[in-house]
């Protein structure tokens, strides 16, 4: 029986993944897909909690981390793995939209993933403030390089991600929120796929390390630079202009302890389908 769910559950994560690559389903399927998912997919060995009231805020020895599959809570949960830090994910389905429910707005009021609450019961949100604090809290994980040129460039790239191309992913995944017309929507959400492939571009040409950001190895950037680099439907275009792009999340979806934790939200690329 819980082979036959597993295996449903593949099948259905594969008509998901050639439907939509996205963070979040695309408006098309995320009606169907909410429905059946949200049975089937909280099945998967993800196994993420239920957010709700009296989970957050609780002194906890462990990170708590709500995120969602191939969300930008990947890149978090990437970084505790980095760390060695003891977590435990709760689940906020965005094909249900769960992140819209009151509970949630109780730990993120701006009602998106990721949110992190610290051991010691803070809550946190905003992903580059979330891997910015990891990073200063764990130094020894030497998720930042210590020499300040590197960092700076780091930095840079991390922000020039974070701002410039993770916000055009609301626009490609509700173009309605934006739109007074379901035809503007469309068209909006166009404009922001081509804004996307050209600031990729630019990233593209900025990769100094091979196969990393930075000359000198990996930092937290080229987890964000992983998972961002997926969304908004370009899978078909990705790999042949941004073939920097796909040998650095090649190799992030390959180090040792990141790897499980990509398999996890990203099955359809392990193992070696970046060669
Ligand atoms: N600025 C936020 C953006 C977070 C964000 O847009 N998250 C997406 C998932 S990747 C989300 O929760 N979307 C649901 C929604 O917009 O309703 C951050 O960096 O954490």
């Amino acid at each position: 029986m819980i082979a036959a769910i597993g295996s449903a559950t593949n099948v259905l994560m594969a008509i998901t993944q050639a439907l939509s690559s996205d963070c979040v389903a695309s408006a098309m399927c995320k009606a169907w897909m909410g429905a059946v998912l949200s049975a089937a997919v909280r099945k998967t060995p993800l196994q993420y909690g239920e957010p709700g009231p009296g989970n957050e805020g609780q002194l906890n020895m462990t990170y708590v981390l709500y995120g969602h599959r191939r969300s930008g809570s990947l890149a978090v949960e990437m970084a505790l793995a980095e760390i060695g830090a003891d977590y435990e994910v709760r689940d906020v389905d965005l094909e249900t939209e769960a992140q819209r429910n009151e509970a949630y707005a109780s730990v993120n009021p701006q009602r998106k993933v990721p949110a992190l609450v610290t051991p010691s019961g803070e809550t946190l949100t905003e992903s580059v403030a979330i891997l910015l604090t990891l990073e200063d809290r764990h130094p020894e994980a030497e998720l930042l390089p210590r020499d300040a040129t590197e960092r700076a460039q780091a930095l840079r790239w991390l922000l020039f991600v974070a701002t410039e191309i993770y916000p055009l992913v609301e626009i490609n995944d509700y173009p309605e929120r934006f739109s007074p017309t379901e035809e503007v929507a469309a068209g909006l959400r166009d404009v922001a796929r081509s804004i996307w492939r050209r600031r990729w571009l630019l990233v593209e040409s900025e990769i100094a390390g091979s196969p990393y950001i930075l000359r000198s190895g990996f930092c937290l950037t080229d987890l964000y630079i992983a998972v961002v680099s997926r969304w908004a439907q370009q899978d078909a275009w990705r790999p042949e202009n941004l073939p920097r792009v796909e040998r650095l999340t090649a190799a992030v979806a390959e180090r040792p302890v990141t790897a499980p934790v990509w398999s996890r939200h990203r099955p359809e690329t392990t193992p070696n389908r970046f060669g």
